[in-house]
């Protein structure tokens, strides 16, 4: 019999949010817009109309969020600073603005003292405005790289020893495709002329992808020489990634089109920051729109990772198409589907079109992960799920979540078999998300939380089932046997 899988005494588990997603108070002590203000100010962009301008209010909720994480027993708190609160103007030249800073730095020592440990995301999408109009924001590579070094620099030197945990990037496959491809998010950009004036969905995200992994690198570099011996701590990228069945595991096109596509979305990255290089498989079909990394630039983005921060949500099956790849194809030439060859469902829906539950596919893509680069320490830094129809039930009905237990249950229990059996070193796992909140272009209507936020009635908190529930599963997990 196989022994039962656990996870360690020290194992760091707790909660995730971002910046836009449910601060709020755009304009308090000298903040200024980011990209997502300036896009949520654009008719049709997003779903219900809605923008971050109150969100969850956290700005001003700093304690009954901690109150709420205290509650919830959680470890640790993940959160994103807003670089357009501690630069306004986000250049290298452009004044600091201390009370955006003192917010951030005040919050940790905050979270310190209740015994919550802080991860900090430095970039979670909300590129101040004032770079995207001075010279093109991402795709600027030689301004962006340098301005984003000297933000992360900021931020080091005011958290000193506090944070032990950094995260450049959240997610830089959706800053570059639905950013710079589809147009769904900021800044919008697309071929599409019907959502963008501007934009080439051929080439601009693989620059745009391109110059976040140099920002990435440069980051690191200064944390490791400047920082790291001083302060402590670890740093790295969080990739999304979702896991791909083959649609007929029988059919090696099926096999080849599964792990293309686990190329495309985490290998873009992960290669470059563990090998120094991008993936075959991308350099094939993109070929010169795919930029190349100098020798100095290579050695740079090898290396960069101090631990993989991977958000990880659902998974399809893929079926390998025979025409050749359109200009603007970013996903290998292929397509995803929820059903297999043998009429199998992935999962069950959710109110998310794109998120259907299969904890397997989480144990699969972690041992996937751990084997291609090396075994890397792991920490999963977003997880979670919304649920169809949530939004329309009455409060009493919609705390308890039952299907997000569920989702929990499986997901966290998927994990500890990777752990355990597959060998694989995840250290840290972050429920997605603390609260329900902001969820970009699908607006207030999609709620994640493991609390309810009561958007009309000042932004109250409720905890839900789920937010229990985890607590359970990893006290169960993690007890001495
Ligand atoms: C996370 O991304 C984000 O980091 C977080 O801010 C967000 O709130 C959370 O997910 C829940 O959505 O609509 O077909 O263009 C998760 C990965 C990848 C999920 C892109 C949505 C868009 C698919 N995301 N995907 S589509």
């Amino acid at each position: 019999m196989q022994p039962e899988s656990k996870l360690p005494a020290d194992f760091l588990w707790g909660f995730a949010t971002a910046s836009y997603q449910i601060e709020g108070a755009p304009h308090d002590d000298g903040r200024a817009d980011s990209i997502w203000d300036t896009f949520c100010r654009q008719p049709g962009k997003i779903a219900d109309g809605t923008n971050g301008d109150v969100a969850c209010d956290s700005y001003h909720r700093g304690a009954e969020d901690i109150a709420l994480l205290t509650e919830c027993r959680a470890k640790a708190y993940r959160f994103s600073l807003s670089w357009s609160r501690i630069i306004p103007l986000g250049g290298r030249n452009d004044p600091v603005n201390e009370p955006g800073l003192r917010h951030y730095v005040q919050f940790v020592d905050d979270l310190i003292a209740a015994g919550i440990e802080p991860m900090v995301t430095l970039y979670h999408w909300d590129l101040p405005d004032n770079l995207d109009k001075r010279y093109g924001g991402l795709l600027n590579k030689d301004e962006f790289v340098q301005d984003y070094a000297h933000y992360a620099r900021v931020v080091f030197a005011a958290m000193g020893t506090r944070v032990k945990y950094y995260v450049t990037f959240n997610e830089p496959w959706c800053s570059s495709i639905l950013g710079y491809s589809t147009g769904y998010f900021a800044p919008g950009r697309s071929s599409d002329r019907s959502k963008s004036a501007a934009g080439d969905s051929s080439r601009e995200p693989w620059i745009v992808g391109h110059n976040l992994l140099l920002a990435h690198a440069h980051a690191v570099k200064i944390f490791r020489e400047e920082f790291k011996q001083k302060t402590g701590g670890q740093i790295g990228i969080t990739l999304n990634g979702d896991y791909m069945y083959p649609w007929d595991p029988e059919d090696p096109r099926d096999v080849d089109a599964a792990q293309r596509k686990h190329e495309f979305s985490i290998s873009w990255f992960a290669d470059p920051v563990y090998f120094g290089k991008y993936p075959d498989s991308m350099r094939k079909q993109l070929k010169e729109r795919l930029p190349e990394f100098s020798p100095e630039e290579a050695a740079l983005v090898k290396g960069s990772n101090d631990f993989y921060g991977m958000n990880h949500y659902t998974a399809n099956y893929v079926k390998h198409v025979d025409s050749e790849p359109a200009p603007e194809d970013f996903l290998g030439n292929l397509e995803c589907t929820f059903e297999s060859k043998a009429g199998e469902n992935i999962g069950p829906e959710t109110q998310s079109p794109w998120l259907r539950p299969n904890g397997l596919g989480f144990r699969k893509l972690l041992k996937w992960i751990s084997d291609r680069y090396g075994r890397p320490a792991i920490y999963v830094t977003e997880n979670g799920t919304s649920l169809k129809g949530e939004n329309e039930l009455p409060l009493d009905r919609l705390l308890q979540d039952d299907f997000r237990v569920q989702y929990f249950d499986d997901y966290i229990r998927a994990m500890a078999d990777a752990r355990t059996h597959d060998g694989v070193d995840v250290r840290g796992y972050m429920a997605w998300s603390l609260m329900d909140n902001f969820e970009w272009a699908e607006g207030y209507e999609t709620r994640f939380g493991v609390c309810y936020v009561d958007y009309t009635g000042g932004q109250k908190r409720y905890p839900k089932k789920s937010a229990k529930a985890i607590g359970d599963i990893f006290e169960a997990l993690m007890k001495q046997h």
